[in-house]
């Protein structure tokens, strides 16, 4: 056994789930660091009220963010698309639910690139007011691997790899049908009174390094030479968040100042990007989002800023590649992404065994963008104690470590459903 996974065991208990060798899993061997102040102009000069952030301070640290780390939308992207409705059902998830399939096709009308939504929404005689709160989140492998219903078709774009999964040659099938179903509990959330609304990322641009020839660069010229501060993946991905937002906006079903956002891993980075960017989501949750997700570059934890961009060159705009080894030079870290959400309400969750993703990273950045959410006269995570496994904690910056390892489930949802329904006030 290798050292660093005797360690990993070892401190984390916790099965013999290892994560890549050659990183830092050890807390004494966190360098010294110093965040840059979240509530520091550029002139130097301290925030102190809500205006100063809001018309001062956030667009500076948007700035930040676009230029060095995620990339701005190129001027060329226009936001226009038409929604069509594919199928319907108010006779889904056992009667309980209505099923919606609505593509948003990009720019010409029959043509790709487009993006399905599935959407599910508790049965009109159970809806309250007229319309439904939701959350909404990009998928890994397909609408068809949330759900049974036969309905839902097996997409035919590109698809990662993934034996866990079943999908090879780049192609998904009928045999994943459901297997994601613990990680997006439709049941459980329309039981709740909650709709949700997801779509395959791949949709919006296929995840590998391809010099953006495929996905929603197609569309627009400049995508096809990017600067060095336009838009990777990541901030592509955002970007079709924001078309399924306009598209909630149109659905009178859907409550559309009560939608939360969500999305595991590189998809949870995307969730808090998206939040970040566009301010109609009402509740922001990263789910083991990591390295250059929720977790701070500069405690060099698990993932590392140079093993993302050498891993991953197309997520992240070119600018990012010069933090490579040099996390102390970043004009932002990643707590100041969380108070971009500030002052909706934002959720951050970890894993034990995720070490990969740095758990206590991912609460300090929580943790440090709180002062924010203190500006605007709330309380962010309410204690700056990494809190045990299992104990969810926080105010308007919730955060939880659960057991188990890098996925969503059912305990992270139980803790999402109860936090939304305390901030929209359905209780
Ligand atoms: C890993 C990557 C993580 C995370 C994860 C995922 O390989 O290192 O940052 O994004 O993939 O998205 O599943």
């Amino acid at each position: 056994m290798k050292l660093i996974t005797l360690i990993t065991v070892l401190t984390f208990g916790a099965g013999l789930y290892a994560q890549p060798a050659g990183y830092n899993y050890d807390e004494s061997k966190v360098p010294e660091y110093k965040l840059p102040e979240v509530l520091k102009l550029a002139t130097g000069r301290t925030v102190m009220s809500v205006s100063q952030w809001q018309e001062k301070r956030r667009p500076e640290v948007l700035e930040l963010f676009r230029k060095h780390v995620y990339g701005r939308i190129p001027g060329d992207v226009d936001n226009s698309f038409i929604s069509v409705l594919q199928e319907e059902s108010n006779q889904a998830l056992g009667g309980k639910a209505i099923r919606r399939q609505v593509r948003l096709y990009l720019k010409v009308k029959g043509e790709s690139p487009y993006i399905d939504l599935l959407i599910y929404l508790p049965k009109k005689e159970l809806l309250r007011d007229g319309s439904v709160p939701i959350f909404t989140g990009l998928n890994f492998n397909g609408n068809h691997t949330v759900t049974l219903e036969k309905q839902v078709p097996v997409h035919s774009k590109w698809s990662r790899n993934d034996p866990r999964v079943g999908h090879k040659d780049n192609r998904a099938n009928e045999g994943s049908r459901g297997v994601k179903i613990e990680r997006w509990q439709p049941e459980m959330l329309v039981s709740q009174g909650f709709g949700l609304a997801t779509a395959y990322y791949g949709d919006i641009d296929p995840d590998f390094d391809d010099g953006w020839k495929n996905g929603i660069h197609t569309l627009f010229p400049s995508s096809t030479k990017l600067k060095k501060d336009e838009w990777g993946s990541i901030a592509s991905w955002a970007w079709g968040l924001s078309r399924m937002m306009d598209y909630f906006e149109t659905d009178e079903d859907i409550d559309h100042q009560r939608v939360a956002l969500t999305g595991l891993s590189r998809l949870g980075k995307t969730a808090l990007w998206a939040g970040a960017e566009d301010e109609r989501f009402a509740i922001v949750i990263s789910t083991d989002s990591g390295c250059g997700g929720a977790a701070l570059s500069r405690r060099v934890f698990g993932e590392t800023v140079k093993r993302i961009n050498t891993s991953f060159p197309h997520w992240f705009c070119d600018n990012f590649n010069q933090y490579n080894d040099a996390e102390h030079h970043l004009p932002v870290d990643q707590h100041m992404l969380v108070a971009l959400i500030a002052p909706r309400p934002v959720y951050i969750a970890s894993a034990i065994e995720d070490v990969w993703a740095d758990p206590k990273g991912e609460f300090v950045s929580g943790l440090e963008a709180s002062p924010v959410y203190e500006l605007f006269g709330k309380v962010g995570t309410g204690t700056a104690e990494h809190p045990p496994v299992d104990n969810p904690i926080g105010d308007y910056v919730g955060y939880h470590m659960r057991s188990g390892d890098h996925d969503a489930n059912r305990f992270d949802w139980e803790q999402y459903i109860r936090f939304a329904k305390r901030h929209f006030k359905l209780n």
